[in-house]
């Protein structure tokens, strides 16, 4: 039959096209090509009425069928070509968040807190454990606890910033070892690094400044490992082999208690004009001592059972040691600049 063999060679012509075609523009042109309105289908539709009424029917049938068979193809395709699509375009914009980022990384730790990471780290690889506490304190844990007498001038409203509830900013860090030692109890090695506020305000004070305080409390500890810590922490940190030297010292909350003096980083006591020693050979960088007993007890500690020993230095002056800064306020104002440039010595102030 001639019109069976056309809707064959109709279908055998489209499966063909449509095996060679992978845009949807293609897919179109091959829609237009076969159900158009001037379409090979169409036309063979067209053409029914001149068929005898007994094979119209029949053939009609056949038309729509492949019709409907084209119809479905071309969709399927469609969607086939549009997902693979979708596909390619998504790889192309896909964006791998973990690669580094591009251009100039801003922003920068604060030299005082460098110091401050940098210390603690040192401690750390020495077996202490950071700890912190409120800045806003309880004269309990600031004073009474740590054996300060209630005549002694730090307990002033000259020298401490108090609130109208009679709490108060806390003058030191040690109320933190104090908290600790009530937690955790002995045996313990902590470093407390942070902010303390002190009124004071001239161009080598000011009224918040940073220290980092440290406790070890054992049995039997000795005065010498107090020294030996307290030089192996500084030679880390300066990165060589400093000379030391201790001062007998009083603190209320250790006895004995010391200070410490470093060899001048800058010149060794080779320059007698030194802007850093000022010819001394020597810097004040810390004070220390054995945990006065009245300390260990009010840490719940038993005094004959355990002793330690504690340590205070002040961060911002070991930063401005560290990186040749020669004035204490350009930690404090918004130029930025200075620090930017690469740190530089007094002379650039
Ligand atoms: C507890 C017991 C003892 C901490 C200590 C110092 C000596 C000290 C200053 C150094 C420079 C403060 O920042 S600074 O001005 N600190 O001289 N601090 S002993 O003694 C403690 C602390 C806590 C429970």
């Amino acid at each position: 039959m001639p019109e069976d063999m056309n809707i064959n060679a109709v279908r055998d012509s489209f499966t063909e096209s449509l095996a060679g075609a992978s845009t949807l523009q293609e897919l179109d042109e091959i829609r237009v090509k076969f159900t158009g309105k001037k379409g090979t289908l169409t036309q063979l539709l067209r053409s029914l009425g001149k068929l005898p009424p007994e094979k119209r029917k029949e053939i009609g049938q056949s038309l729509n069928t492949l019709r409907d068979e084209i119809e479905n193809e071309l969709d399927l395709a469609g969607r086939r070509i549009r997902d693979s699509e979708n596909e390619k375009q998504e790889i192309s914009e896909r964006i791998d968040v973990t690669l580094p980022q591009k251009g100039r990384i801003s922003g920068a730790f604060h030299p005082v807190l460098q110091t401050m990471h940098e210390l603690a780290d040192i401690m750390q690889g020495l077996g202490y454990s950071v700890a912190s506490g409120p800045e806003v304190e309880e004269d309990y844990y600031n004073f009474e606890c740590l054996n300060v007498p209630p005549w002694h001038p730090a307990r002033d409203m000259q020298d401490t910033f108090y609130f109208p509830d009679g709490k108060l900013l806390r003058t030191h860090t040690s109320p933190v070892q104090i908290r600790s030692m009530l937690q955790y109890g002995a045996p313990l090695r902590i470093v407390c690094p942070g902010k303390v506020y002190r009124r004071d305000n001239d161009t080598t004070h000011s009224p918040m400044f940073t220290q980092m305080e440290g406790l070890l409390v054992d049995k039997n500890v000795s005065f010498s490992m107090m020294k030996g810590t307290m030089s192996e922490m500084l030679n880390a940190f300066f990165g060589k082999s400093l000379r030391y030297r201790f001062r007998a010292s009083y603190f209320p909350f250790t006895e004995p208690s010391m200070e410490l003096d470093m060899e001048c980083v800058e010149c060794s006591g080779h320059d007698a004009h030194c802007r850093v020693c000022h010819g001394t050979g020597w810097l004040e960088v810390a004070g220390m001592g054995m945990v006065h007993p009245n300390v260990i007890r009010a840490g719940k500690i038993d005094p004959d059972e355990y002793n330690g020993f504690a340590f205070g230095i002040g961060l911002d002056r070991m930063a401005m040691l560290k990186y040749g800064i020669g004035d204490l306020r350009l930690f404090f104002d918004g130029n930025i600049s200075y620090f930017m440039s690469g740190f530089g010595g007094a002379e650039k102030c």
